[in-house]
């Protein structure tokens, strides 16, 4: 019995001594300590021993036990700190390691060509109005006196969601439910999306961003038309920009017109920006039709406005000398950082 008290003993403590995690630790608990364990089976065999022998193999056996148990307790404590240590060391952190650079974002060209824009027609005190991207058929097109018949409609050109839904090819939808819902004087700036099934290239995508003006009061003439666009050329091209009116057509408005600028590059002398013609084209206007102001719950007879329309990647392009249209939609951060 002692022989074998005395072999648990050393099997135990070997055992002990080559645990290196704690689940290892418990397993020699189990099998030593345990229900099952070695020293219980001792235990119980202890019956078996003479009875004057019994109580000094039973304090062996408790002397043995509780050997164990604070050989355990030490290796559980020794192994704990071991395992902090390399759990800390694992952690260091490198202190004197160069900090990554934070990635700053840009703002992009069409977003400063907008922002440009709505600060020049806000000091003439127009207001920014929004609309609906997917608008009815009777604001896109019949409210601005657009034909049942007329090629704009066309599936070609346009996106229909079903029957008399669509996504609006214009903001000026925007404007005709201003009109409904206010009385003159109206002074408005629509911006946004707009919508019309062209193939990519260098100067077409389907979804492009217009920016239409609106202006409606008593007495409003073509020469407001006239001084405002100039103005408005001077704040976003320089002092120096000229405009020239050509004659045009719109449904929308009567008389029409094509407004160039002249060329901010080569002053008007002919340059490859201007492709030698030293003008370039920038926008359209007119004097909003009766029709469309009558539709619109306005007396033509008592108010006359005026109204343009102008893209927002043509002007991004032209300001920032981007020479084709697909860089402003990949959004590729090499080209965004530049501006
Ligand atoms: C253009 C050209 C000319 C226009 C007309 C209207 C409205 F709602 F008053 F009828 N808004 N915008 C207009 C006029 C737009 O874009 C080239």
């Amino acid at each position: 019995m002692k022989e074998k008290l005395e072999a648990i003993k050393i099997a135990a403590l070997s055992k002990l001594s080559k645990c290196t995690n704690l689940d290892g630790l418990n397993d020699v608990k189990v099998e030593f300590l345990g229900k099952k364990g070695e020293l219980t089976t001792v235990l119980k065999s202890l019956k078996d021993v003479a009875p004057e022998e019994r109580p000094k193999v039973g304090q062996m056996v408790n002397e043995v036990r509780s050997l164990i148990e604070t050989k355990l307790e030490e290796t559980r404590t020794a192994l704990a700190e071991k395992l902090r240590e390399a759990k800390l060391a694992s952690e260091v952190i490198d202190v004197t390691l160069p900090a990554k650079k934070p990635v700053i974002g840009h703002r992009h060209p069409n977003t400063l060509a907008l922002e440009e824009v709505e600060r020049i027609f806000i000091g003439m005190g127009y207001e920014v109005v929004e609309g609906p991207e997917v608008e009815l058929d009777y604001y896109n097109f019949e409210a601005l006196n657009i034909p049942a018949n007329h090629p704009a409609k066309d599936e070609q050109d346009t996106f229909y969601v079903n029957g008399d839904i669509l996504l609006r090819t214009q903001t000026s939808p925007c404007q005709v439910r201003v009109m409904e819902n206010n009385k003159p004087p109206i002074r408005i700036l629509a911006p946004g999306r707009v919508f019309r099934s062209d193939e990519v290239d260098g100067t077409h995508s389907p979804c492009f961003h217009q920016i239409e003006g609106l202006v409606v009061d008593k007495n409003i003439t073509f020469a407001d038309l006239k001084g405002t666009l100039a103005e408005f050329a001077k704040e976003l091209f320089g002092e120096d920009t000229k405009v020239k009116f050509r004659p045009h057509h719109f449904p929308f408005t009567e008389p029409s017109a094509e407004v160039d600028v002249s060329c901010f590059k080569c002053g008007g002398k002919g340059c490859r920006f201007c492709k030698g013609s030293g003008w370039i084209e920038i926008l359209g206007c007119g004097m909003v039709h009766p029709k469309v102001l009558r539709m619109s719950g306005i007396n033509p007879d008592e108010y006359t406005g005026f109204a343009f329309g102008v893209g927002l990647e043509r002007i991004a392009l032209l300001k920032y000398e981007i020479d084709d249209m697909r860089l402003l939609y990949e959004n590729d951060t090499r080209f965004l950082k530049q501006f």
